[in-house]
């Protein structure tokens, strides 16, 4: 690992256009690790550009310099590409760019090693790496820095409940909260975001819940999402409610963007693999979180996906 961050340190020392881009449907660990690195990259004199397909949730606008994050990148060619908490290189969506070496730093189990220099170590999120990289470049970890890789850390672990919580997240946590982040501050301005449409949306998700042994599910209609005013960031969070349940091991939320146009989240909690779900019904993901896209009605969609859940557990 120490050549990796080596060969990164080199690479970033020769290069003159840099651009860092996260994945497709940014969370807190792809979003506070891009700001992190650009902002470490500007104290080491080096400029670089933020680029994500999807835009800035809302409740992550707090960060300073996330409304530099655009959402195509400014130059077609580049000295260096990062990617961030991308498990292969189609995670970055649409950015296409030509880049003499493609870097990427990423935690995920099932990471393809698309890049030029691979830097994937099974951490809590790819602010651990960032963290461990800022060290390496002998760059001080200032406020700013240390709050974009707080918001990081506990988003991608569930505010340390997650299985990736291991003793060098609350170490990095620590040093963090040491150098600046304030954890009441930084949970509030991350969580408190909740919108009326979000809460009444989620209402009647929590309304239609079933359960059938380990696996709960529900799902929305398009007519009850244009009815509330829910936007995207008010439908995404919804499963983390359902999952909440006890005794359960998936969670399955379907919600109608369309007429035929049925999302599917799934969730487990680690027994049951819902990357394998999520394949099996022309879709993709992580063991732990998957998703698929279903053409077709909304009752038809939430027989096939409970069906298939069904066989998998
Ligand atoms: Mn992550």
């Amino acid at each position: 690992m120490r050549r990796i961050y080596e060969s990164i340190k080199l690479l970033i020392k020769n290069a003159r256009t840099i651009l860092i881009a996260g994945h497709i449907d940014p969370d807190g660990d792809t979003l506070g690790s891009m700001i992190a690195l650009h902002l470490i990259l500007e104290k080491l004199g080096k400029k670089s550009d933020m680029c994500c397909q999807d835009k800035v949730p809302p409740s992550f606008l707090f960060l300073s310099g996330a409304d530099k994050i655009r959402t195509s990148p400014k130059r077609k060619e580049y000295d260096l590409f990062f990617t961030v908490d991308a498990s292969d290189l189609s995670r970055t969506g649409n950015i296409k760019v030509t880049a003499k070496h493609i870097i990427n730093i990423d935690h995920h189990a099932d990471n393809t090693n698309f890049g030029d220099i691979n830097c994937v170590e099974l951490l809590s999120s790819v602010a651990e790496q960032i963290y461990k990289l800022a060290k390496e470049l002998n760059v001080e970890i200032n406020q700013e820095i240390a709050k974009a890789l707080y918001v990081s850390i506990i988003t991608d672990t569930g505010n340390f409940r997650y299985a990736n919580t291991l003793p060098s997240t609350f170490e990095v946590a620590c040093d963090l909260v040491l150098r600046g982040a304030i954890p009441s501050q930084i949970a509030s301005a991350v969580y408190d975001t909740k919108t009326i449409a979000g809460m009444k949306v989620l209402s009647y998700a929590l309304d239609k819940i079933e359960k059938r042994g380990k696996l709960v599910w529900s799902s929305l209609s398009h007519e009850i999402i244009k009815k509330t005013g829910a936007t995207h960031d008010d439908l995404i969070c919804i499963i983390d409610y359902l999952r909440a349940i006890k005794d359960t091991d998936v969670t399955v939320f379907l919600r109608e963007e369309k007429e035929n146009t049925i999302k599917v989240n799934l969730r487990s909690k680690g027994r049951t693999n819902v990357s394998k779900i999520a394949n099996d019904l022309g879709g993709g993901g992580h063991i732990q979180a998957a998703g698929v896209t279903l053409n077709m009605p909304l009752l038809e969609a939430e027989e096939k996906v409970i069906s298939t859940v069904m066989k998998n557990m």
